[in-house]
């Protein structure tokens, strides 16, 4: 990936820029300082080709007093141990949060201090990162977090019917967790995984699906758990668990799994007990409850917060939290596209209304980006502005789960950008997704964010090599969504590939291009994705986007198509946003062509204010996106030589089958709905002529 420590053209003449030695303060194995000294040691010597001597002095010695053999050092610790042995430095000091870093280098003296040890860390990767950039200047940094949870998920399985550790919406091979029900022997991907997840500011992992399997309970896998979480450390990474609502019941063997019982209550404390006992460091649990068939508390009458704050209570003398997720939907419930008021998109906001005052202060929301489920384009979702008082995560996802699964490059940064930095002018007043994600908007001490990455066993980690830029481009986001995602993009092309400007330009502008591509390829104007929402959320498929159990409809007929989602007349979703975000979506006229078919059922003739009618939008935004897709491998032919054969062709082989599924993808969403409306392409491309 991006930490590859590549050797930098013209490395020698770099070298008395750089330390002579490496020293670490209070370093133990197995934690993160002493993995930056080595980081430090391993990155300069691949960069540069220069072998550092690494010192793990004790903080007593202390920076400045080196042996005179060497002229120039790396010191690397806490601010408490660095301040330990130079009182005076103090004062100079700026001021960190958890998890941040000061890094100052000048000629060669390299000063990185972490408010912990994790922060030190930190601190190193992004001096390495800057170096293997070819930046060897002089300069000082202090570097926070927005926010303090800055989380993975993977939706790792256990078990898969056979022997399998498959990865729910996983593209790139087996869990490296999991295998044949229990934790795998051989770790060593999972520490590579961790230091990956660091070097990009990410904290925790939580390892196994929310769709949980119980058996992650068992005495044994709890060991298991303990040896991820011991293979993590060293990166500052902790682990975090999915839980089953049931497992009381399942597992446990009791009658009931109501959060309200003691038995229930005094089994998750035993479990908590267990797990804090074997990994005291555990970051707390993430949960899907009363979801797509999934176990909760609504099973018997109990609200979100009776179940949320059950675990919070279990993990609060732990010092753990709980992130409760409000994908809530009963999908049971919503065959009735003939409903004109049904909607899924009003759930999350309607399960948890109400419930901002209710919920313990070790308990975080844990919101997706918008209403329905990860597709090309959503509005985001409006429950962000409804906790004022509850912590609150977004969920991103960086598997490209509804977006080709990585088989079609899809630089999902852009989309992120835009979501962040969605203004929902709460009580007037600016309220991005960022600033409440943060605290800045609502004075809250947790909130942040967890992506849904699942990497696998692949070489690649994801499947594709250019879909690590979403991975890259997330934590860093996370860490300070202030950053532009096509500064982000080149950063990560830089250390993942090369600093050859060809390189550069022409994978920024294939990544740049891809997601405004694959919307109009696939489901434009807010229709969304119209993949196959039955069989894997692959390929076209805009029939099953009507009638189906999922809720995501479209409305489609032979004159009108979209779902009518304002208050006057619809499901009163756009109701749901405060009072200056719900007039601009209630009507027509003001809502984002972007967006128009998300909140209105228009007939196809209407009028886009890009003065197209909403069909003929259809037929030329798929041949656009289609034919931005085929400029994608020649793009990519003009690289040959610049980069490795073997990342080269698999990414060519990707980005060949993208041309062509693009292909696949306009001509049959132009067909259905030409089909359906009878409408002719003004163009003459569609149907007969
Ligand atoms: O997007 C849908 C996915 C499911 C997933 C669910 C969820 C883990 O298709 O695979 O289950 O959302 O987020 O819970």
């Amino acid at each position: 990936a991006w930490l590859r420590y590549a050797r930098i053209q013209g490395a020698k003449g770099y070298h008395n820029k750089l330390p002579s030695a490496i020293v670490t303060l209070n370093a133990t194995e197995g934690y993160p300082v002493y993995t930056a000294g080595q980081e430090l040691s391993q990155g300069i010597n691949g960069i540069f080709g220069k072998k550092l001597e690494l010192d793990t002095a004790d903080a007593r010695r202390g920076h400045g007093q080196r042996p005179p053999s060497r002229d120039t050092t790396a010191t690397v610790g806490t601010v408490a141990a660095y301040v330990d042995s130079n009182p005076s430095a103090a004062a100079r000091l700026p001021k960190l949060i958890d998890d941040g870093f000061y890094l100052s280098v000048s000629r060669g003296n390299v000063l990185i201090l972490g408010q912990n040890e994790r922060g030190a860390l930190y601190g190193a990767f992004h001096y390495l990162s800057l170096l293997a950039q070819g930046n060897c200047s002089d300069f000082t940094v202090t570097s926070n977090p927005q926010a303090p949870i800055r989380w993975v998920n993977q939706w790792d399985n256990m078990q898969d019917g056979g022997t399998h550790g498959s990865v729910e919406r996983g593209y790139g091979g087996d869990s490296i967790f999991f295998w044949d029900g229990k934790i795998r022997d051989d770790l060593t991907r999972v520490g590579q995984y961790g230091r990956l997840l660091a070097s990009i500011g990410i904290n925790a992992v939580v390892v196994n699906n929310v769709n949980a399997d119980i058996k992650t309970l068992t005495p044994e896998n709890m060991d298991g758990l303990a040896r991820i979480a011991n293979t993590l450390r060293p990166y500052g990474v902790q682990i975090g668990v999915s839980l089953n609502f049931a497992a009381p019941q399942t597992l446990g063997g009791l009658s009931t799994f109501d959060p309200l019982d003691k038995t229930v209550v005094d089994w998750w404390q035993h479990i908590a007990d267990e797990l804090y006992k074997r990994i005291p460091d555990m970051a707390g649990y993430l949960v899907k409850a009363n979801s797509e068939g999934q176990p909760g508390p609504m099973t018997y009458n109990r609200t979100l917060a009776d179940g949320a704050n059950m675990f919070a209570h279990t993990l609060k003398p732990h010092g753990g939290i709980i992130l409760f997720r409000a994908f809530v939907y009963d999908h049971r419930t919503l065959n009735q596209t003939l409903d004109w008021k049904a909607d899924r998109a009003n759930a999350a906001t309607h399960y948890f209304d109400g419930l901002d005052d209710k919920f313990d202060d070790n308990v975080v929301v844990q919101i997706k980006y918008g209403p329905i489920d990860f597709q090309v384009r959503e509005p985001v979702s409006p429950l962000f502005s409804h906790l004022k008082r509850t912590g609150a995560t977004i969920e991103l996802q960086i598997t490209q789960e509804y977006l080709g699964q990585q088989a079609h490059l899809v630089y999902l940064a852009p989309m992120w950008k835009e979501i962040l930095d969605f203004d929902f002018r709460v009580d007037g007043k600016r309220s991005t997704t960022a600033d409440i994600l943060s605290g800045k908007r609502f004075p809250r001490k947790l909130g942040g964010y967890a992506g849904v990455v699942n990497v696998g066993t692949n070489t690649t980690w994801l499947g594709s090599h250019l879909a690590m830029s979403n991975l890259y481009a997330y934590g860093k986001l996370a860490w300070d969504s202030s950053a532009t995602s096509e500064g982000l993009l080149k950063e990560w092309i830089k250390l993942t590939f090369s600093d050859d400007k060809k390189v550069i330009d022409v994978i920024t502008k294939m990544s740049m291009a891809s997601w405004p591509a694959y919307e109009n390829y696939s489901g434009n104007l807010g229709i969304q994705t119209l993949t196959d929402i039955l069989l894997g959320h692959y390929g076209p498929n805009p029939a099953s986007q009507d009638g189906n159990p999922w809720g995501q409809w479209t409305r489609a007929d032979a004159d009108s198509i979209g779902m009518d989602r304002t208050v006057w007349n619809g499901t009163g979703f756009a109701g749901q946003y405060p009072p200056e975000i719900a007039a601009m979506y209630e009507k027509v006229e003001t809502t984002p062509d972007n967006l128009l078919l998300w909140f209105h059922h228009v007939p196809y003739t209407q009028r886009l204010k890009s003065g197209k009618t909403v069909i003929q939008h259809f037929y030329d935004a798929h041949y656009e996106g289609s034919a931005t897709a085929q400029t994608f491998p020649q793009l990519w032919r003009t690289l040959k030589g610049r980069i490795d054969d073997e990342r080269y062709e698999h990414v060519l082989y990707r980005l060949v089958y993208q041309a062509g599924h693009s292909l696949v993808w306009r001509d049959s969403v132009n067909m259905f709905y030409f089909n359906k409306s009878g409408i002719a392409d003004t163009k003459r491309r569609v149907g007969n002529h």
